[in-house]
């Protein structure tokens, strides 16, 4: 195996974006590269699954339109929790249009979601334009962007070469792109952070196309960063216990990976 940096090591990079660096640093601390997918739709239960299990994670990602209670104070509540327990917030909003209507989407209209998520993803589908239009909203704020290159669904066409292609819009602007949703690592720039959805304790499916794969394979045999976890949490019967026990799997891969 080649030399790898550690999380903190990464973190100290010259090149580095620095809510990537703050990343490093939060999971390096938290000894977490669990992303908890908190794909629930009332917001109290949002709130509640942030403040308990907001300890384990170094971030926390939302679909904020399957809430069915959405408000401003949501928002601002989330945000205080992230503060109070040192993660990242990820709206999934998978962005997938031109700049300008992008732009519109991020910023404004109901959600505004630029306001409270740290990090969004985009398809790359569109071309550089969709990056170029989330990124003049979100640069100025310091926030960043993971494209999608590929994904964990079955029969998904993110593959070959354009997943190549994704890595080289994301090298075009590292100065908003800070990583990838994917299922192994597809740069060996270590300034970029992979991730990757789809894992539970045990690797299946979910009879509407999402594959699963176990946290030791995909840290430690496909060398990503960080594991996206939902349902394995939200459907254990101890939803803190299960965050725990993702977090240790997670976490004890990384370290393998290192050689420790
Ligand atoms: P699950 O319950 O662990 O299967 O949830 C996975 C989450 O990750 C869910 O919110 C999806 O929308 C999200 N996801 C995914 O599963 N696969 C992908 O390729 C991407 C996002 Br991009």
């Amino acid at each position: 195996k080649n030399v790898e940096l550690s999380y903190a090591d990464r973190a100290k990079l010259p090149n580095v974006h620095p809510l990537a660096s703050k990343l490093l640093k939060t999971m390096e601390e938290k000894q977490s590269n669990l992303c908890l997918s908190a794909d629930v739709t009332s917001s109290e239960e949002l709130l509640r699954l942030a403040d308990s299990l907001g300890p384990t994670v170094c971030m926390l990602k939302t679909h904020v339109d399957i809430l069915e209670d959405y408000t401003v104070a949501f928002t601002q509540k989330l945000q205080a929790l992230a503060e109070k327990h040192n993660f990242l917030i990820f709206e999934d909003r998978k962005f997938a249009d031109i700049g300008n209507t992008v732009k519109h989407q991020y910023e404004g209209g109901m959600y505004q979601i630029s306001s409270w998520s740290h990090i969004v993803n985009a398809h790359a589908v569109p071309g550089p334009g969709v990056v170029k239009g989330l990124s003049a909203v979100g640069k100025p704020l310091g926030r960043g962007c993971l494209l999608i290159a590929q994904m964990s669904s079955q029969g998904s066409l993110a593959t070959g070469e354009y997943t190549q292609a994704v890595l080289a819009m994301a090298e075009e602007q590292s100065d908003f792109v800070i990583g990838f949703i994917c299922g192994s690592k597809i740069t060996k720039k270590p300034e970029f952070i992979h991730m990757t959805p789809g894992v539970q304790m045990q690797a299946g499916a979910d009879g509407l196309g999402q594959q699963y794969t176990t946290p030791e394979e995909v840290v430690y045999n496909k060398g990503s960063d960080v594991i996206i976890v939902g349902r394995g949490i939200l459907e254990a019967p101890d939803r803190l216990k299960a965050a725990e026990s993702y977090r240790k799997s997670g976490w004890e891969a990384y370290t393998k990976r290192l050689g420790q």
